[in-house]
């Protein structure tokens, strides 16, 4: 029969349009296409749906600027076919020109809109595969309080936290500030919901708690403060489903930083930046490694993830671990920490897509 077609859907109205235009690239340079049939859809920022030029080298950072998704091209829509559960992408207004039945799509969108589970509902309402985690994993995924209580309730250790509304702060700006307090300084406050590191600051004592939290405010209306993990280092542990029997994992990888950056933040994150080591495989005791690597695999049960995440670890001094954060959707281009672990482990990047696409084709429509 004919390749399976996939959708590479990129770009997006979120602030990481830039960076899902430069993963797109990536997996469209990547993906084997005596296997499959490549279609790039790509979302503008104003949210219009455009078939993109498969052209990965357009896709690319030139300097200091990230790509765009371009608006100009010609708009399409992904409709559910009638057939069976393929996904058509049409030019829109009544069905003109079918562009192709789409077996796969594969979401490269970060935040709102995107990977928050939205788009994953929308296809499965339409009944299309799509690689990565449902709507359910990638919503609790995107929320780093709901994360927090679903991981906790599994019996996983998480740093000890609160989340603070905006209305909240504005009704008793004393009590929150003593709320804060009790969590024991220096702590972090994040928006919750935002995609990236953007908005997140150290705060070192009872002075800085308005400032931290307005600035979170900025990104989300509701904010998580958490403890700051002391002295603990950053190790990362990639998961990838399997199709049978439990998922696997990667190496872990510490991830440290120095100078002016307090935290991975979103340069340090996805614009080369010199402050930021990798070191892979982390140098720690094969024995924490293995608890690692088996309670990495019980974080990705405990929200129900498909495909991928990866799972971000405190090390404690004393060898104990805690779960800072699960990622559903992880930095996917083939230098992010996700693809490192795995080249680390002995997959690819090209495998890694493949695997992905291949786990999504072979996936039940319907409850799972
Ligand atoms: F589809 C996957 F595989 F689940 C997937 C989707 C999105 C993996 C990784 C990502 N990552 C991103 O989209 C991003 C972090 C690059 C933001 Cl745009």
């Amino acid at each position: 029969g004919r390749k399976p077609r996939v959708a590479v859907v990129f770009g997006g109205r979120s602030s990481e349009h830039g960076i899902s235009c430069v993963t797109a690239g990536s997996v469209l340079a990547a993906i084997d296409r005596e296997a499959y049939d490549v279609v790039p859809v790509g979302i503008a920022t104003d949210g219009r749906w455009v078939l993109e030029a498969d052209e990965p080298g357009r896709l690319a950072i030139r300097g200091n600027d990230l790509p765009e998704v371009d608006a100009d091209r010609s708009p399409v829509a992904l409709m559910g076919a009638t057939t069976g559960t393929d996904l058509v992408v049409t030019e829109p207004a009544s069905v003109p020109s079918v562009i192709g039945e789409v077996d796969v799509v594969f979401p490269l969108l970060h935040g709102p809109w995107g990977e928050d589970g939205t788009l994953q509902g929308m296809l499965e309402m339409a009944g299309v595969r799509y690689v990565g985690s449902g709507v359910l994993a990638s919503a609790v995924g995107m929320d780093k309080a709901f994360m927090k209580v679903v991981l906790q309730a599994a019996g996983l250790p998480v740093t000890p936290g609160m989340v603070v509304t905006r209305a909240e702060l504005e009704q008793d700006p004393v009590g929150v500030r003593a709320r804060v307090e009790e969590l024991g300084f220096p702590v972090f406050a994040k928006p919750a919901r935002a995609g990236s590191s953007m908005g997140i600051s150290k705060v070192h004592d009872a002075s800085e708690v308005q400032d931290a939290l307005e600035e979170a405010f900025r990104h989300d209306p509701k904010v998580l403060v958490e403890q700051s993990m002391e002295g603990a280092r950053e190790v990362e542990c990639g998961v990838l489903g399997t199709l049978e029997g439990p998922p696997e994992t990667s190496r872990p990888g510490e991830v440290r930083t120095g100078g002016d950056h307090e935290f991975y933040d979103f340069e340090a994150k996805y614009l080369a930046d010199q402050h930021t080591e990798i070191d892979i495989p982390a140098d720690i005791p094969a024995d924490v490694e293995q608890q690692l690597r088996a309670m990495a695999v019980r974080a990705f049960e405990a929200l129900s993830c498909e495909g991928l995440a990866r799972v971000d670890f405190f090390v404690m001094p004393d060898g104990s671990l805690v779960i800072n954060e699960l990622n559903t959707m992880p930095g996917f281009t083939p230098t992010s920490m996700y693809p490192q672990l795995w080249a680390a482990t002995g997959m690819s990047y090209p495998e890694l897509v493949d695997r992905l696409v291949q786990l999504a084709l072979r996936r039940d429509t319907g409850l799972r």
